[in-house]
Order: C-alpha cells, then sequence, then structure tokens
C-alpha cells in the first residue's frame, strides 16, 4: 500500500468509523453498520446482515478513495480508457476488496472478537454472473489491471437482473434455474439517479431544415425510455485507484405515463413500463450471437447510446470542443457486442451535435479499438436488416452511408475487382440481407487485436484477410492475461505466502520477478513445501466435493481438471474417450498398474445447444458407472462439479495438478483457464492453440505434455477429405472405446441417448477428436508416469509458475496502454 495513503488512513486525525483500518475500527464499525443499516444486533443477525455489515464497512473504506480519484481526474482530465463490454464477471468483490486495502488480516481479527468467522461471509457472497465465460473474465481482469496500474479508465456495461443461469445436474443432465443475484441486495453497487439518459427505439426519420437552410435528420423514435447508471467501484491493489465499473439498468422514461392515464389506458402505461425495464432483465447465455433476437440488439444499442451520451457529458464538463474527443476518450469494442457504438457515435455528432460528417468521422474512427475473440464464423455477428431497420432505423441509414464511403475507398484500391468489394461491404447481400458488425467495428476503429499471436496471425489470414490487406497497420495482437491478484493471492493463500517468503511480495505486481523460484526448482525442502500447498488445496477440494456431490476423492490422486464453457470445439468428450481408454484398460487387465487419478470437470452449455448437452450427460453418465465400479476403484473418479463460476475457480485452479486445454487447434482464440491452472503450479496437457502456444514457449516444451494436429494440420487434414469412419476401425483401442458408449454401457442400456454423440463423431468429427485421439492417450500416458516421479513434477510445476509472469493482466493492459490507447498511469494521494 501507497505510504501516503497509510499515513493519511491511519493518522489520528483522518480515522473515522468509515475509514480506519485497525482491528478495533473495523469492529466498531462492522457493529454500527450492522445497527444502523441492516436494523440488528449481534445476537439475532443472520449471516447475511453479517455478511452486508461488513461489505457496507469496506465499501465505507473504498469510498473516500473513490472521491479521491474522482477529483484528481477532474483536476487533471486526464486521458480515459472507456471499455466498452456486454459482460463482466468480476466474481465476489468482498475477498478482493480486503485483499487490495490491506486489511484481510485485522479484519478476521475484528470478526473472530464477535465469534464470527470470516471466511462464513465471505463464502457467503452471491457474485454477479453478468457474463458467460472467457470474454467477461477478461473484462474483469481487465478492469482490475487497470486501476493497478493507476490508468484512468471506465468499464460500461449492462446491468443485468438476471445473470447467467445457475446450473443444476438433474438426471445426469443439464438443468437452468434463474440466477436472482440481486435477491438480498447488492452492497457494493451505488445506483445514481441523476446520471440517466434518452434511449430511443424504432419509429421513422425526416428530413429537417433548420433557420439558415440546412438539411438535417430527426429520429422520431416510437418509445423512449432511459439508462440509469448504477456503479461499482474498482480499487487496485496496494494504490488508492478507483476506477468506475458503471452498469445501465432501463427504467420507463417516466415512472408514470400521465399521457395515456388521461386517455384511461393506466394498465397500458404500467404495461409499457414493465417492458422497457425487460431490456436489462436478463444475460443472454450463449457464446455464440443469437440471431435475429430484437431483445439482445436492444440491449446491445441500450448500453452503447447510454455509455457514449455519458462521455459526452463528461468531456463537455472539460470545457473542450467535441472534435477533440478523441483526444479525452479511447473506446475499446469488447467484441462486435458493442460494435452498434460507430453509428451511435456519428449520429449523436451529426444529428443531437450538429458536426458535419466528415469532421465527425475523423473523431469516430480516431477514437474506437476492436478486438476480435473468435475465428468461429457461427460466432461472427451479423443483424437482419428488416430487423435492424425497425429497431434503429436512423443507424441503418448511417451505415449505408458509413458503408457507401468505404465501399468507394476499396474500389480506388482494387478497381474491377467486384468480389472483393461484395465481401468487404459492411452488409451481407443474401437475403434477407444483414450487417455484419465485425465490419463495421474494423471500418470505424483505429486499432484492431486479436487475443493470442496464433489467434491475431490467423485473423490476418482467414475471417479478416481482406481488411489486412486494406489497413495492415491497423492490425496488432494483445496476448490476453490474468490478474494474479484474484487468482493466485486471494484463490491460493497458502502458495502466496510461500512465493512472499522466498521471493519478498514484489511478485503480485511485477511476476516476472517469480523467475527467481527457477532457483529452488530442485531444493528438496522447497519442493516438499510446494508439494504441501498444493495437498493442502486438493484436501479443501476433496472436502467440498463430498459436501456437495456426495462422490469421495483422494487427495493422493493425480486432480486431472477441465472447467471452461461445455463445446465442441474445447472438447470436452476427447476427455472422456482418454478415461474410458483407461476405463476399459482396467476391466480387460484388473491388475493393471496406473496412476490414480480423479477427473474433474466444470461448465455450462448453453441452454440450446444440444450436443453440448449431450456431453454434459456423457460426462455425468461415465462417472455414475466408473464410480460405482468396485473394479476400477482406488485408480478412477469423475466429479462434474455443478454450477461452475469464478467463485468455484477460486477452489479448482489451486487444487489441479493437470489441466486440460484440449481445443482442436485454431479453434480457441486464447483461454484464460489456461493461464490460471499454470499459475497456480497446474501442468498442462494441451493442443498448439490460442495462448497454450506462448504459456508452453515460456514455461518451456519440456514443463508442457503437447499433442495434437496443428493448426495448419487441422485445415489440411479436413480439406483432404477427412474420415473419422477409418480411424474408428483402425485403432482397436478407441472402437472399443466407442462401440462401449454405443453400446448403452453408461446408459442402463439405452444406445439410443449417446447416439447422435457417436454417430457425430465416426462420420463428421469437425473438430477432430479421433485424429488426436490416439496422441491424446499417448500424452497422457506420460503425464500420469511423470506424476509417480514426485520431483520431477514438482520441479515442473515450480517452472510453470516460476514463468508465468508474462501471463498477467497487467503486462497486457500495459500494451494497451502503449500500442492502443496512448494512456498513461495517474497516481492519486488521499
Ligand atoms: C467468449 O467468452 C469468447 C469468445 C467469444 O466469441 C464469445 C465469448 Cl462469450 C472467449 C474465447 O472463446 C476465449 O478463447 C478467449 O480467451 C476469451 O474470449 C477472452 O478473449
Amino acid at each position: 500500500m501507497a505510504e501516503s495513503h497509510r499515513k493519511a488512513l491511519n493518522g489520528t486525525n483522518r480515522e473515522t468509523i468509515r475509514t480506519g483500518l485497525s482491528e478495533e475500527s473495523i469492529r466498531a464499525a462492522f457493529l454500527d453498520n450492522l445497527f444502523y443499516l441492516q436494523g440488528r444486533f449481534p445476537e439475532v443477525a443472520t449471516l447475511n446482515d453479517q455478511y452486508k455489515a461488513l461489505a457496507y464497512t469496506v465499501r465505507d473504506r473504498l469510498l473516500h478513495r473513490w472521491v479521491a480519484t474522482t477529483r484528481a481526474y477532474q483536476k487533471a482530465n486526464p486521458r480515459t480508457v472507456c471499455y466498452l463490454s456486454a459482460e463482466y464477471l468480476p466474481g465476489p468483490f468482498l475477498g478482493n476488496n480486503l485483499l487490495n486495502l490491506g486489511i484481510e488480516e485485522p479484519t478476521r481479527r475484528a470478526l473472530a472478537g464477535l465469534g464470527i468467522e470470516l471466511d462464513a461471509l465471505l463464502e457467503h457472497e452471491e457474485e454477479p454472473g453478468l457474463g458467460n465465460g472467457g470474454l467477461g473474465r477478461l473484462a474483469a481482469c481487465f478492469m482490475d489491471s487497470l486501476a493497478t496500474l493507476q490508468v484512468p479508465a471506465i468499464g460500461y456495461g449492462i446491468r443485468y437482473e438476471f445473470g447467467i443461469f445457475d446450473q443444476v445436474i438433474r438426471d445426469g443432465g443439464q438443468v437452468e434455474t434463474t440466477d436472482n443475484w440481486l435477491r438480498f441486495g447488492n452492497p457494493w453497487e451505488v445506483r445514481r439517479p441523476a446520471i440517466a439518459y434518452d434511449v430511443r427505439i424504432g419509429g421513422y426519420t425526416e428530413q429537417t431544415t433548420d433557420a439558415q437552410g440546412r438539411f438535417g435528420v430527426r429520429w422520431v423514435p416510437n418509445e423512449v425510455f432511459n439508462g440509469i447508471a448504477v456503479d461499482t467501484a474498482i480499487l487496485g491493489h496496494g494504490v488508492n485507484t478507483v476506477n468506475l465499473l458503471r452498469l445501465w439498468t432501463a427504467e420507463a422514461a417516466e415512472g408514470f405515463d400521465f399521457h395515456a392515464f388521461n386517455r384511461g389506458d393506466y394498465y397500458g402505461a404500467v404495461v409499457r413500463e414493465v417492458r422497457s425495464e425487460t431490456i436489462s432483465k436478463v444475460l443472454y447465455p450463449n457464446d455464440e450471437p443469437e440471431i435475429g433476437k430484437r431483445l439482445r440488439l436492444l440491449q446491445q444499442y441500450f448500453f452503447v447510446t447510454c455509455s457514449l451520451q455519458d462521455m459526452i457529458r463528461i468531456h463537455r464538463t472539460t470545457g473542450q470542443p467535441l472534435d477533440k474527443f478523441h483526444e479525452k476518450f479511447s473506446v475499446q469494442l469488447n467484441d462486435t457486442h458493442p460494435a452498434i457504438a460507430v453509428a451511435e457515435l456519428m449520429r449523436l455528432l451529426v444529428d443531437e451535435h450538429q458536426m458535419g460528417w466528415d469532421a465527425a468521422w475523423e473523431v469516430t474512427r480516431h477514437t474506437f479499438a476492436y478486438t476480435n475473440h473468435t475465428l468461429l464464423p457461427e460466432a461472427l455477428e451479423k443483424w437482419p436488416i428488416p430487423l435492424f431497420q425497425n429497431v434503429l432505423p436512423r443507424h441503418l441509414e448511417i451505415i449505408y452511408e458509413i458503408n457507401a464511403r468505404f465501399l468507394d475507398e476499396v474500389r480506388l484500391r482494387h478497381p474491377f475487382d467486384t468480389a472483393r468489394v461484395q465481401r468487404m461491404s459492411i452488409i451481407d447481400e443474401a437475403p434477407p440481407r444483414f450487417v455484419r458488425m465485425a465490419h463495421l467495428a474494423c471500418v470505424g476503429s483505429f486499432a484492431i487485436n486479436g487475443v493470442a499471436e496464433l489467434h491475431s496471425r490467423l485473423l490476418k489470414e482467414t475471417v479478416l484477410r481482406d481488411f489486412f490487406e486494406l489497413w495492415p497497420e491497423k492490425f496488432q495482437n494483445k496476448t490476453n492475461g490474468v490478474t494474479p491478484r484474484r487468482f493466485v493471492m486471494l484463490s491460493n493463500p497458502g502458495l502466496s505466502r510461500l512465493l512472499t517468503r522466498t521471493l519478498g511480495a514484489g511478485w503480485a505486481r511485477d511476476p516476472s520477478q517469480l523467475r527467481v523460484l527457477e532457483r529452488h526448482a530442485d531444493d528438496a525442502a522447497f519442493q516438499q513445501e510446494w508439494r504441501e500447498v498444493k495437498r493442502s488445496r486438493k484436501e479443501a477440494l476433496a472436502a467440498r466435493i463430498l459436501d456437495r456431490c456426495n462422490v469421495s476423492i483422494d487427495p493422493d490422486s493425480l486432480f486431472d481438471v477441465q472447467a471452461k464453457r461445455i463445446h465442441e470445439y474445447k472438447r470436452q468428450h476427447l476427455n472422456v474417450l482418454h478415461i474410458v481408454t483407461l476405463y476399459n484398460r482396467i476391466k480387460f487387465n484388473p491388475g493393471l498398474d496406473i496412476t490414480p487419478r480423479t477427473f474433474i470437470f466444470g461448465g455450462k452449455a448453453a441452454p440450446g445447444y444440444a450436443m453440448a448437452k449431450l456431453m454434459i450427460r456423457l460426462i455425468n453418465a461415465v462417472a455414475d458407472v466408473v464410480n460405482r465400479d468396485p473394479d476400477v476403484a482406488g485408480r478412477l473418479r469423475v466429479v462434474f462439479l455443478p454450477n461452475f463460476s469464478v467463485k468455484l475457480g477460486h477452489g479448482l485452479y489451486p487444487a489441479a495438478d493437470l489441466s486440460e486445454q484440449l481445443s482442436t487447434a485454431g479453434k480457441e482464440a486464447s483461454g484464460t483457464g489456461n493461464m490460471k491452472f499454470s499459475m497456480n503450479g497446474a501442468l498442462t496437457i494441451g493442443t498448439l492453440d490460442g495462448a497454450n502456444v506462448e504459456i508452453r514457449e515460456e514455461v518451456g516444451a519440456d514443463n508442457f505434455f503437447l499433442f495434437g494436429l496443428t493448426a495448419e494440420e487441422v485445415v489440411r487434414t479436413l480439406a483432404e477429405g477427412y474420415r473419422p469412419w477409418d480411424i474408428y476401425n483402425a485403432n482397436l483401442e478407441l472402437k472399443g472405446v466407442i462401440d462401449l458408449i454405443a453400446s448403452g454401457h453408461f446408459s442402463h442400456g439405452d444406445r439410443t441417448v449417446f447416439q447422435p454423440l457417436v454417430d457425430h463423431l465416426v462420420w463428421h468429427d469437425n473438430y477432430l477428436l479421433l485424429a488426436d485421439y490416439a496422441g491424446y492417450i499417448a500424452c497422457q500416458e506420460q503425464a500420469g508416469l511423470t506424476y509417480r516421479d514426485s520431483r520431477q513434477w514438482t520441479r515442473m510445476s515450480i517452472l510453470n509458475v516460476a514463468r508465468m509472469g508474462k501471463f498477467s493482466s497487467d503486462r497486457t493492459i500495459a500494451e494497451y496502454c502503449r500500442d492502443i490507447w496512448r494512456a498513461e498511469p495517474m497516481a492519486v494521494d488521499v
């Protein structure tokens, strides 16, 4: 913590019930909050009362830093990063804020003095599940790093009333239930009713003429509602910077529609109010776009217009003219979800602020930068024109104008190349015609980046190739990272203590210092401590699994973990083929000496993705049979941990020995779970995909279990007419595994259950599981043997942690600041 900060907070003149950081101050504040905010006294307080009293106690301690930061920003008027993201997965706040404030120990003691256990309150917190997976969690890591690096930033998004569904496993399959995360209130948010903007929808446009005879356009909407700001403080680690996560919630424009009321339509007015509030009601639970879902388009436009109007308001308080907007703000588009911002900023500047088109375009194209997160063609967002026209008629006109000018540029560069013009157009002419959001994002941005080296290269060679040929200078790579505060310090305090004792405390802000660990990699005493840390996390996870899933697992077995969204390209079913392979080997050879393993899965499937749901069924079905079979007891266990979340991740990453990163090469843009596992000392078994490539480069090929085709080989294999049926017939062990699944062995004799999955594998297998099967099994065998050599395994584990410094999101953010945002750190004093 900055020394000035400690002084200011501990100085007697400043220490109040809302700022003091000592055990006594925290205890007094806790009791005060319990009484005055909850109306409770200790004897009758529920766990939730206690949790909230503590959360308010911690929030108070953030608040004056928040105010100090706002003041400092107002005074210095620094260049500010605005991160536009439809998703954020920040995880629970309490522990992270305690960590970043440096008051976990006094808080623990303060509560213990009242007979309350801090861990029980930490466990009670419900996390905001405002995202689907990697993309939302990346946004949260970026917010953490921006604050820690003291870079002025605002994260803009949507305050979904219901986040990602809760996953329950019933009869082996996924059942979705609503995530009512706000049920008990959210102590971290501050609602700002005064920060509200109009959001218009639908209607038509008409030409206008002003007093000077100039033409303009008026958009006459048929619905208007409001977006209200709801703010959450994001404190950096060991600094005073508190940045803003500003999420928008939708409300009716007036609480009461007098016009309707006068017509006697009171009921209709209330219904309209309810309808407007549905805009921020629920997160779409897909990691791929929902083509043609009107509400999803409304959500995107809703948060984008509120955010841009907010930036314009802030910019006007600086007294600078709007043609300097891009000097104040750099706006990052997190995927294409906010890409409508390109047209919306044009509309705001041209229609609402009377700027000429060319001047407005200069501002716009210097404001935005676009991050792409996928190469999967089905994941590229496009909106049917009839829908778009209906919801955003003015924006469609603006997009046509942007497109016309852009295509002129393409024609100038490539005369006679009409195919290219069609390929690059923002409009896809195939009926009913679509707006291609990635093209809009590319045309309106000064920088375009992928999220790992391989992904950025493939972007330039495949989906965005034409754009790369037109504007090579726009293309960059920014390899993803994760915050070591949440994913090492907070999740793995035992490892953190060992690291700090060995290296000093600097590693969390400067993880390149972890390299010093290399010296200890073969030190027997250090190795012993290392294993004890891992062992304790495995025991804790085993206890949790016994409690939640009623399965007992052996902490001495190899914990082999795959936690991520369920997707065919991520190939959880390849993992299952390995499990069934081992199962068969033991069945055929009961005395077989193999490394005992516990396979742990976690992850949600999109509710409409039938094959992913079938994969969950398969995992649970195999678990059911394997865990009950006495022949394999003590050697194989399989667990599906339901409802994977950031919070569950805290318990999972530190307990893993082996991290499964199995995506078909060329399909996973980056992956970030791969980084969290390795930073906690798990070894990776993986393909040359996404950030795996760079992880392997950093930790060294000897410390990584590599298998599988390369991205180039994948393309070639498919082009040459891939025949999985032949592989199935040529590999007897593989055939045995697939036949066993097909036979109904794992489905109570019912051969139909897994037939779609089996048929798909042997006849199509677009993700090349069968092509990679033999290599994967051999590689797993190697991993199992290595695990038995505990000195070798521990050495590899230590070297992984020592060499993972590159994957701190601080490094990623520093690169964005330098190469894209041109943003500088600005220290805040209190
Ligand atoms: C998402 O989480 C990602 C991509 C996407 O198109 C949509 C969603 Cl919701 C993920 C990528 O799959 C993953 O490889 C990457 O690490 C992550 O975004 C963050 O960049």
